[in-house]
């Protein structure tokens, strides 16, 4: 059976209290919608869509090989999609080494065979969906240093999404260091 798969930064147990937190304000809770629930929260980079077990398998191995250099994300700018109805927050200023970090990771992708949809990656984590847009409000930027790069499985079930990480990038093996 094909798994839904995607890639993204998995945020440490810190950065998930503190944009929990952030879910909590009553101007986020006034923008209504389904709050994303804590233990879910993620950064996507790819939404690779269903997969087969031998791309999995090819995947598993990539990203554990592809080493992702730790960044210092600083979560400053809350936003809204109307289309799609997604409160999400985002940052005011990309590092630049996070955006060659992407980079590498879609030709690491193409060589696979999974082609980027076209629309650009917009850096943004999901708070919150079938939202309103929230009220302006100020708030203290989440400061992530992100580090764990992940490929990750999602299931809907009828209770909500779940995802599991199937692998962390830099986790290969290394068997001989000479
Ligand atoms: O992390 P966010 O919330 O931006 O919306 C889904 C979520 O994105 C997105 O993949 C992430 C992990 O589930 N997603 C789900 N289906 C999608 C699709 N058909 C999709 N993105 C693009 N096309």
């Amino acid at each position: 059976m094909p798994r839904r798969l995607f890639v993204a930064l998995w945020p440490d147990a810190k950065v998930r209290r503190e944009l929990a937190m952030l879910q909590a304000r009553s101007e986020m809770r006034a923008a209504s919608g389904r709050t994303v629930p804590a233990k879910n929260i993620h950064m996507t980079l790819r939404f690779l869509g269903d997969v087969d077990a031998s791309q999995q398998r090819a995947l598993e191995a990539r990203l554990a090989e592809f080493v992702f250099e730790p960044v210092t994300l600083t979560l400053d700018r809350v936003g809204y999609w109307p289309r799609s109805g997604i409160l999400w927050l985002g940052l005011r200023k990309t590092p630049r080494s996070f955006n060659i970090a992407a980079q590498r990771l879609s030709t690491e992708l193409r060589a696979l065979g999974f082609r980027a949809d076209g629309r650009g990656f917009k850096a943004h984590v999901t708070l919150a969906r079938d939202a309103g847009p929230a009220k302006h409000f100020v708030f203290n930027p989440v400061t992530w240093h992100a580090r764990d790069l992940v490929l990750a499985a999602s299931e809907r079930l009828p209770q909500g999404a779940r995802y599991t990480v199937l692998v962390r990038s830099g986790t290969a093996k290394i068997d001989c260091i000479r």
